[in-house]
């Protein structure tokens, strides 16, 4: 197999299998980390070691679009253990604040162990000697480690992107030492934010004996970098679709149907128990109550991806959702003119971008969240600087987009104000705000996110 200079190691590969009438075939996935390492990996002659999504399915390495494609083998038990035990209800919710408890099983364990090491072997196999291996997000926390003792020439790359957790959550974790060590086998460790990156720092030396450092970390003779590297988005494609004729008609098209003259508040979530889709909607429904000129006034949309849907919680996510939807509408709406829009689908790129321009207040208000591209996305379409962007404290954006209003995502009536402050906002003060917030998400995009990463990484 040939050797690649640059490695991204993720769970997924940058690509799935389509059947186009009867014949399949590959075609490169969507979503963010894709368009940001595709490039710069096919630029450098890089490969992407990653699953497929099959069970048991052994397949030789392709090159896709100019990118070499290195599937790893997973089996059916692996799925199960690693992926919807280890990474889905252990390590998302603890890391995730414990908003959901997590639950702990050996034999899950095990396989996480299994798999990382099957990650480990296929990205040792195709780095070329001295290579840069970049490895990506929580379901991979012990393949630094097992790459480095398969090939100690190589310079390795992590980064999570989801929050990581204060000590006294952490602590909780059977295998916190495992994942400690893990990950302590890269060079540089990467976070959304700073406060993630001192949490780590924090249980490397209360665990694991590190010694914190200026730059990060010292352990067992070596010097290990960890900051912040907040991810974004590629704000210039964003801000180019969302200006296209097509998508400013759509746009136009969606502001009518959901009634003219009627200000339209948005949420776009994977349907996901962090995501505080239901407490959000509870704030709306608070509003109703409080400013009953809101049932004329305003329209509520919520697009959720489904996510997940194997697991209880995110069952009883989706009925408790559904539950609130029919009440509103119930309760306050008329015959003919809904309060609460919801479609549990995947909007195509263009009309998503459609929607974000149809919004005159968009909603994001995760209990928790390691960054939250949605925000940054809705900031980048509003290309004639209006609309207001309600932000929770708690996702990583909080720290970047300081103009947005940030509310507690847990206290409904705080969002509900919140809300009837947007709703009444001055063109002015819109103006002032999303400017500001426009700049932040032009200057620090997902090409700048991934650049300084690997400078990092190189030093
Ligand atoms: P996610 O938890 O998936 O990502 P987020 O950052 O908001 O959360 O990204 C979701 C992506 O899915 C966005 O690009 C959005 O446009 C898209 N999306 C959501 N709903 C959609 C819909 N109905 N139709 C079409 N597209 C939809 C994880 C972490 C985050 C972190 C990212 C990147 O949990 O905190 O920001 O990784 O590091």
């Amino acid at each position: 197999m040939k050797q690649s200079h640059l490695v991204i190691v993720a769970n997924t590969l940058p690509v799935r299998r389509v059947d186009r009438g009867g014949r399949t075939g590959w075609e490169t996935s969507p979503g963010g980390l894709v368009s940001a390492l595709a490039p710069i990996a096919k630029r450098e002659g890089g490969a992407w070691v990653g699953w497929t999504g099959e069970l048991d399915r052994a397949r030789q390495p392709f090159t896709h679009e100019g990118l070499l494609n290195v599937p790893v083998t997973v089996t059916a038990e692996q799925v199960a253990g690693s992926y919807e035990g280890v990474c889905n209800r252990m390590i998302w919710p603890l890391y995730h604040q414990g908003v959901r408890p997590p639950e702990y099983h050996r034999r899950w364990w095990r396989q996480y162990v299994e798999t990382n090491e099957r990650f480990a072997d296929s990205a040792a196999a195709v780095a070329a000697p001295g290579a840069q291996v970049w490895i990506h997000d929580y379901h991979l926390q012990l393949v630094p480690r097992l790459i480095r003792a398969r090939r100690d020439d190589v310079r390795i790359g992590y980064f999570l992107h989801i929050p990581f957790p204060p000590s006294e959550l952490f602590a909780h974790l059977p295998w916190r030492e495992e994942i400690l060590h893990g990950l302590l086998g890269a060079e540089c460790v990467g976070f959304q934010t700073k406060t993630d990156a001192a949490n780590f720092a924090r249980v490397a030396k209360r665990f694991i004996g590190a010694k914190r450092t200026k730059a990060g970390i010292d352990i067992a003779g070596r010097s290990i970098r960890v900051d912040a590297f907040p991810i974004s988005i590629d704000t210039e494609r964003y801000a180019t679709v969302a200006a296209r004729p097509d998508v400013v008609a759509q746009a136009e098209r969606f502001a009518s149907q959901l009634g003219s003259g009627r200000k339209v508040l948005l949420g776009v979530d994977r349907l996901d128990y962090t995501k505080g889709i239901d407490v959000r909607l509870k704030a709306f429904q608070q509003l109703l109550r409080n400013r009953p000129e809101t049932k004329r006034d305003a329209v509520f949309v919520q697009v959720a991806v489904p996510s997940r849907e194997r697991i209880a919680e995110y069952k009883e996510l989706r009925r408790s959702v559904e539950e609130l939807v029919g009440s509103i509408n119930g309760t306050h709406a008329e015959v003919g003119s809904a309060l609460v829009h919801y479609l549990r689908r995947t909007l195509p790129f263009e009309e998503l971008l459609a929607m974000y321009q149809a919004a005159d207040v968009m909603v994001v208000t995760p209990l928790c969240d390691g960054m939250n591209l949605v925000s940054k996305e809705y900031v980048a379409t509003r290309f004639d600087d209006t609309g207001v962007l309600i932000l929770s404290e708690f996702a990583g954006a909080a720290a970047e987009l300081k103009d947005a209003l940030h509310v507690n995502p847990h206290d409904a009536n705080g969002m509900a104000e919140a809300m009837a402050r947007a709703l009444s906002m001055p063109r002015a003060e819109q103006r002032r705000r999303m400017r500001a917030m426009r700049r932040v998400v032009r200057r620090h995009d997902v090409h700048k996110w991934a650049s300084e990463f690997l400078d990092a990484l190189s030093h």
